[in-house]
């Protein structure tokens, strides 16, 4: 293949690629607000269903005092992963509040968690993800693809969170598109040289 046969061949991948990067932004992040959407459920069995995408999503809400939990599911489709979960927003009296995760389509146990962990003040800006998957060992951090439920409660106080999903593509994705670039450049610019 000679050099201009080649740059051709580049050019067309590199289109290929700038067109599944855009497809994978068009599936961005999303706010959910409960001030604006409306409370997540506290039924563990009928959790709400959030359509989260890559990127940051954020969800803003309160929880507390009584039984008001917030408890949500989302599924991360194939090729993405959860790489942290971090509390951007918290407020509470109590300072301690408590966030599990199930790999499930519900929160069927109430004491037996996949993951979980007790935040506050203190864990601001921190990502909790790895935390939770610390708590027990039964899973690390990133989370891959599947579906996931999770409970936010405060035992008696009223609680203001917000916290950000990152998602992001699975690292075999962009290593795949970076390492056919390079055995694409390689020869290319060997022969240049
Ligand atoms: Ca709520
Ligand atoms: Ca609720």
């Amino acid at each position: 293949m000679t050099v201009s046969h080649t740059v051709r061949w580049l050019s067309g991948m590199l289109v290929g690629v700038a067109f599944v990067c855009c497809a994978n932004n068009a599936r961005g992040g999303m706010l959910y607000d409960e001030a604006i959407h409306g409370d997540l459920s506290g039924d563990r069995f009928s959790p709400s269903v959030l359509e989260f995408g890559l990127n940051e999503n954020i969800l803003r809400g309160s929880v507390g005092p009584a039984a008001e939990d917030d408890v949500f599911t989302f599924t991360l489709p194939p090729e993405t992963y959860l790489a942290s979960v971090v509390l951007l927003e918290y407020s509470s009296p109590a300072n301690t509040s408590f966030l599990g995760v199930q790999h499930s389509d519900v929160y069927g146990s109430s004491f037996n968690h996949w993951g979980y962990v007790s935040f506050g003040q203190d864990h601001l800006g921190n990502d909790l993800l790895s935390s939770m998957a610390e708590s027990r060992g039964l899973f690390e951090a990133p989370l891959g693809p599947g579906t996931y439920t999770w409970w936010i409660d405060e035992y008696t106080q009223l609680e203001t969170y917000a916290l950000r999903f990152d998602i992001v593509p699975e690292p075999s994705t962009a290593f795949m598109l970076l390492s056919a670039l390079g055995l694409l450049l390689g020869p290319a610019l060997r022969r240049r040289s």
